[in-house]
């Protein structure tokens, strides 16, 4: 079994890769829950729905988030009520949050809703939330502290990010299962998320951190930076926001003490010199993940890495 650590797009362009070569059965997932936010009274949970809706190969894969073919029509019909319409949920994404929402008044956890949603559409990846508990990311910048939603999606991302803060972090508990999944794993990969939003809160729950420093196995991660500019997403404003530099040797100094080796784009092979000081392998490859071909190779790679010999057969 190999366990991945997982936010957004990134990660999920290497677990559509990784898919092609491992059983879905061996391949558990940990997803940030942090970028969680109440929207109309209804719960929605961006990272765990797109992982959802991808391996349900109903993704919009062109945005990335939300279902593709989906209709806007109830979000044009509550704008006329004068409700904000900054994020776009379709109307069959509506379901989902709707769903979630029922589930969790009735007493639901976010593990057993990902469960029954896994179930639904038939996915056999196990995909866990990094908690049950409530954690919010809040931004805070030059114009004022937003929760990440905002800050991303109805600010586009372009306040200066003064630091972050994972409200209710400290006393967050690991998922069931997340502590299992990492002692039990044969690989680790960290992917190519944003350290600070996306993979910074898996990390940040209590107990994940220590057991990810204690596992025996190869941990690898894939930077999500290329040069100074992140793959996708705000991980460079969230990098330097909170003091660091916003390059591949940046990524790796979070991660020292947790990963074996980072896999770096080829354009910065200068860098490796510094990371292998950090007590960290450096493989330099093409990282960029455009094509279905540039997934499969990046993931092949990566298993190759782990040591790891998965047949899908
Ligand atoms: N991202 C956007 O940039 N604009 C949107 O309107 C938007 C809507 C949306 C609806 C449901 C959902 O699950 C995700 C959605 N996202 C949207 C993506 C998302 O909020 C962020 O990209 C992630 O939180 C970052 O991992």
């Amino acid at each position: 079994m190999i366990t991945v650590l997982s936010g957004g797009t990134g990660s999920l362009k290497l677990i559509q890769g990784l898919v092609n070569f491992i059983k879905p059965e061996e391949i558990t997932l940990i997803v940030n829950t942090a970028d969680d936010f109440e929207w109309l009274g209804l719960y929605v949970s961006p990272d765990l729905d797109t992982t959802i809706y991808l391996l349900a190969g109903l993704l919009d894969i062109d945005k990335f988030w939300g279902i593709k073919g989906d209709t806007f029509h109830f979000l044009s019909m509550i704008k006329r009520y004068g409700y904000e319409d900054w994020f776009s949920v379709g109307d069959q994404d509506l379901a989902t949050h709707l769903h979630r929402t029922i589930l969790i008044k009735k007493g639901h956890t976010l593990t057993d809703i990902a469960t029954k949603l896994c179930h639904t559409f038939n996915i056999k990846v196990k995909i866990l939330p990094m908690s049950d508990d409530k954690v919010t990311t809040f931004v805070k910048t030059d114009q004022g502290i937003f929760p990440f939603q905002e800050f991303w999606v109805k600010r586009k991302g372009k306040d200066k990010v003064l630091g972050v803060n994972l409200e209710g972090i400290r006393e967050a508990k690991p998922a069931p299962g997340v502590i299992e999944s990492i002692t039990k794993a044969e690989g680790i990969i960290i992917g190519p998320s944003n350290p600070v939003t996306s993979i910074g809160p898996i990390l940040g729950v209590p107990g994940i951190r220590k057991t990810l420093e204690s596992v025996r196995v190869k941990r690898i991660c894939i930077s999500p930076i290329v040069g100074t500019e992140p793959v996708s997403g705000p991980a460079g404003n969230l990098l330097s926001g909170i003091g660091l530099e916003v390059s591949s040797f940046g990524v790796a100094s979070i991660y020292q003490g947790l990963i074996d080796e980072i896999f770096i784009d080829n354009r910065d092979k200068a860098l490796a010199e510094r990371i292998r000081k950090l007590g960290i392998k450096v493989f330099c490859s093409d990282i960029i993940m455009k094509s279905e071909e540039d997934k499969m190779r990046l993931a092949k790679l990566v298993i190759k890495n782990l040591g790891a010999t998965y047949d899908k057969n």
